[in-house]
């Protein structure tokens, strides 16, 4: 395994994901949930048939309700951005799923079209932001709580009204909601977290949105120092995995006039704890 950077992301070599199993496997998420993302190039096999079969010897899909679902394959999420569009999904610092009561352990990113440059992925890596906090700002936030949402993206008139995402995808307008410690513990490594994002994370809990601001604001900046991130420039075969809970990531939307589709698998995860 090869860093991607000194403190977030490993490249894996000589692996066939469309084959890993058993021990491989096994190395495979150990070093997801410790370096957070996991970058895999020449993945030629990677069909949408392994690409599910995939997920499902890690432990489960947990389909999302507000992505586009390829028509084959339900369990695959499209990530498109249209030439004509001008907003591109992901395209702010985010963890997936922090919204749902037990968010997704990690997506499994596939590049299917891309844009002639530009267009990458960076991650950054939420235990060393914990790491690197002051201590008196560790104190502070130690056993407080945050509510999350994605109703401003998804909604109609929200972030995303004039992409294919949408919460009315699936014939429903629906709602989202859930309260996170704002400090979780990793469930395998035992790490602590930061697990506030910018996109989805409204509120601390006993605290209005106006009253919680600076201090969110405070832990987001802290969050996406440079020094904590990776990134990563797509070839055709690149997949990315990684993990929600250790990570967060922001899609780079300077390709405009261009196409981008990726595929993505979300994983099933399990409810979070300080
Ligand atoms: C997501 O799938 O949550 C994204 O943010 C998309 C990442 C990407 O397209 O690089």
């Amino acid at each position: 395994m090869v860093p991607l950077a000194p403190k977030c992301g490993v490249e894996v070599e000589d692996v066939n994901l469309a084959e890993a199993e058993g021990d491989t496997l096994t190395a495979i998420k150990q070093a997801i949930y410790t370096h957070g993302v996991a970058l895999f190039r020449g993945q030629a096999d990677f069909t949408p048939e392994a690409h599910i079969a995939f997920a499902q010897r890690w432990g489960g899909i947990d389909i999302n309700n507000y992505f586009p679902l390829t028509d084959e394959h339900p369990e695959i999420a499209v990530v498109r951005k249209r030439a004509d569009q001008v907003t591109n999904i992901g395209g702010g610092w985010h963890t997936d799923h922090s919204y749902d009561q037990v968010p997704a352990m990690g997506s499994i990113l596939v590049a299917r079209t891309l844009p002639p440059s530009g267009g990458d992925t960076l991650w950054a890596h939420m235990g060393e932001a914990y790491d690197a906090l002051p201590e008196d700002l560790k104190a502070e936030i130690e056993g407080l709580e945050a509510f999350h949402t994605a109703d401003h993206i998804y909604d109609e008139g929200g972030l995303y009204a004039k992409t294919d995402m949408g919460s009315d995808l699936r014939g429903q307008a629906l709602k989202t909601g859930a309260t996170h410690p704002i400090v979780i513990r990793h469930p395998q490594t035992g790490r602590k977290l930061l697990y506030v994002n910018s996109a989805f994370t409204m509120h601390i809990v006993g605290k209005s949105r106006e009253e919680s601001l600076p201090l969110l604001q405070r832990l987001c900046d802290a969050a996406t120092a440079a020094e904590n991130t990776c990134r990563v420039a797509w070839e055709p075969g690149s997949v990315a995995i990684w993990d929600n809970r250790t990570t967060w990531h922001l899609a780079m939307n300077d390709y405009q006039g261009h196409a981008r589709e990726m595929h993505r698998i979300t994983l099933t995860g399990e409810p979070l704890a300080a």
